[in-house]
């Protein structure tokens, strides 16, 4: 009988390429992936690796040669709107890398004031489908030029008035003379798989599923260390954040002095820790957490 495996497709090369294979590689999947490989086989957990196009991500998973996949959710809002049978596509979970916003953005000197601005113009995206379903919900009427790169450049060579673009820091726009004017999709990168998994398949992925997310609860999660006058301890306990029941420790000839251990649910910050300082803590430690299973 040939063994189950759980197949998975991610970015060859690109900006989801490094985070889609750091998150298998902490969730304990070791993969040996040559510079131009197109398949792997993970050493220690049955599931087999492709890398493609981002774009090819929801057709793979679609056409079952994946059962799930790692994608934008800007490109698979597209292929969704634009492909009815893409329906089937769901996004598991949201990952928390590879974030970025789809935004109009047209020349600094625009004084734009609502989306009823754009009415008549011309924009210029990758993302059509997207943009056609905004501007019918707002009912807006404006041409859309559809370009598979450098859009950013559309309204300097006077190809559109305007664009429909990602943006993360900005820093592309400003460089070409634009501004954000707003978001109409905000996106990360999302695993998803197509509704009918087959029940062996599924046991995988639920394995999977756990373990992204304890990697993912320790990511968010700090454990913090320090020592505290007894006096304080209530007050101490109230600025911990997120965290309801601490471990105390007594500390060894310390009568006024105990050592609290926590997991906090939110990162800890200079100012949680200066406010701690300040109720008579010392010692304070924050350090990372690797992996979590509750
Ligand atoms: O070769 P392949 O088709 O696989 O890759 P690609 O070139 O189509 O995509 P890639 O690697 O550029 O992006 C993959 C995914 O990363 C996207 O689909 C988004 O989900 C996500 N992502 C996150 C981004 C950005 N941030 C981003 N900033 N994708 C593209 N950009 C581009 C944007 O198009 C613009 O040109 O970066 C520029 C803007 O960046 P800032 O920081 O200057 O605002
Ligand atoms: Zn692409």
């Amino acid at each position: 009988m040939t063994e189950t495996r759980l197949k998975i497709a991610i970015q060859k090369s690109g900006r989801l390429a490094d985070d889609s294979i750091a998150l298998l590689n902490k969730c304990g999947i070791r993969l040996t992936k040559g510079k131009d490989q197109l398949f792997c086989t993970a050493q220690n957990f049955p599931l087999d690796v492709f890398f493609v196009r981002d774009d090819d991500i929801p057709s793979f998973v679609l056409s079952g040669a994946c059962q799930i996949g790692i994608v934008g959710e800007n490109v698979l809002s597209e292929k969704r709107i634009s492909d009815l049978d893409s329906t089937q596509l769901k996004i598991l979970m949201r990952l928390g890398f590879g974030k970025c916003r789809l935004s109009l953005a047209g020349p600094l000197a625009f004084n734009y004031q609502t989306n009823q601005d754009i009415n008549g113009k011309t924009i210029a995206t990758s993302y059509p489908s997207v943009l056609k379903s905004y501007l019918d919900q707002y009912n807006i009427t404006a041409k859309i030029v559809t370009m598979s790169g450098a859009v950013e450049i559309a309204p300097r060579i006077k190809m559109a008035d305007f664009i429909c673009d990602l943006v993360s820091t900005g820093g592309t726009l400003i460089a070409n003379g634009l501004k954000e004017f707003e978001p109409i999709l905000i996106s990360q990168a999302v695993l998803i798989e197509k509704s009918d998994i087959d029940q062996n398949v599924q046991t995988l992925l639920d394995r999977l599923m756990m373990r992204i997310n304890g990697v993912m609860e320790a990511e968010q999660r700090k454990y913090i260390m320090l020592n505290a006058p007894i006096d304080s301890l209530e007050k101490i306990k109230s600025i911990l954040p997120g965290s309801d029941s601490p471990t105390i420790i007594p500390l060894q000839g310390r009568n006024d002095m105990v050592a609290i251990h926590s997991v906090c649910m939110e990162n800890v910050f200079w100012e949680t820790m200066e406010d701690l300082k300040s109720c008579g803590a010392t010692a304070i430690l924050v350090v990372p957490i690797e992996k979590m299973l509750n």
